[in-house]
């Protein structure tokens, strides 16, 4: 059965001749997600079970309801100079975010599943195919030998239910219900895990839910929806960035929807889009004419203007995309 799980001899080479290093700084993506704290978590535990000193790296702070991935430390900051950079699910330099943007062409290692990944680390393993990158870390603790215990189960059973959207998505195989099934055999509370991923949420999230609904606009016969948030809104709404993790999900529920996006302003003076679809028009490729990348149902880029033009023209590229699409799959 695990012979299904398949790592190549040059990527297992890699993963080995980074765990003969020593002294690392694990780089997670900003705005952490269940994904990128699951894997960074297991793979900092890992190293150190191995002798090794490691620490987990976020530019960001770690949304509460996350906090027990990390065994409740919400402060990831960097400590000291590392020997070692690793990068996990950081598709690109810049998601490392600006506070260590003087790493982002430092990076040794990057272990991650987005296929748009730029390879800008000295060594790469990326599956694309894989879910999560809790997934590829699975694939690599097994092919190195690395014994998985309850800490390592727990942790990369939250990376993988948090990029699935809790096995909800099309990124989920046989191979996906395989690893969990694994991981689940060492006694995880899966409900427990899940609530807090899925469901725990503030009065404020959820306040900010109900402003996000509000604010979506349907275009293309209902096919193409948009929402967004301003500052203003979130201050109004006492929010903060660590509120609007997932919100894409608004839009991207209604029964018509084909392809969504969510806007929102950020405290840094950007403006950040997310974007999902629900068949094969790409919007990784969307997200790449901004800059951004992802996955082909699910991507994000940031815009460099103001929240209004930003929307303007992600309502036109989002309508265009989508004409494109409906032209090119009739008659
Ligand atoms: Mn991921």
């Amino acid at each position: 059965m695990m012979k299904t799980f398949r790592v190549s001899p040059a990527q297992r080479d890699i993963f080995n001749k980074m765990l003969a290093l020593d002294d690392f700084a694990v780089f997670i993506h900003r705005s952490p997600d269940g994904d990128a704290l699951g894997s960074g978590a297991a793979l900092v535990k890992a190293l150190r079970g191995m002798g090794k000193t490691a620490q987990l790296v976020c530019s960001d702070e770690v949304p509460d309801r996350l906090a027990f991935i990390t065994d409740g430390s919400r402060d990831l900051s960097l400590r000291g100079e590392p020997s070692v950079v690793v990068s996990l699910d950081v598709a690109t330099p810049a998601l490392i975010g600006d506070r260590y943007s003087a790493y982002a062409d430092k990076v040794d290692f990057c272990i991650d599943h987005h296929y748009t990944n730029t390879m800008y680390a000295a060594h790469t393993i990326v599956m694309p195919r894989a879910s999560s990158t809790g997934e590829v870390l699975y694939r690599l603790f097994f092919a190195s030998g690395i014994e998985i215990d309850n800490y390592l189960a727990e942790k990369l059973y939250c990376a993988v239910t948090s990029d699935t959207g809790c096995f909800r998505y099309n990124n989920v195989t046989p191979a996906v219900h395989r690893m969990a099934a694994d991981l689940v055999s060492h006694g995880l509370d899966t409900a427990w895990i899940n609530r807090r991923i899925f469901e725990m949420a503030s009065i404020e999230r959820l306040r900010l839910e109900s402003r996000v609904a509000e604010l979506t606009q349907l275009y293309e016969n209902g096919r193409v929806a948009l929402s967004y948030l301003t500052l203003e809104d979130m201050h109004a709404l006492k929010a903060d960035e660590t509120d609007t993790d997932g919100l894409v999900s608004i839009p991207r529920r209604i029964d018509s929807v084909m392809l969504s996006a969510f806007i929102r302003q950020t405290s840094d003076g950007q403006v950040r889009a997310s974007l999902r679809s629900e068949c094969d028009l790409n919007v990784a490729e969307i997200a790449a004419k901004f800059g951004g990348g992802g996955h082909a149902r699910a991507a994000g880029c940031s815009l460099g203007t103001d929240i209004s033009s930003a929307v303007d023209t992600m309502i036109d590229t989002l309508r265009l995309e989508w004409r494109k699409y409906v032209d090119s799959h009739s008659g």
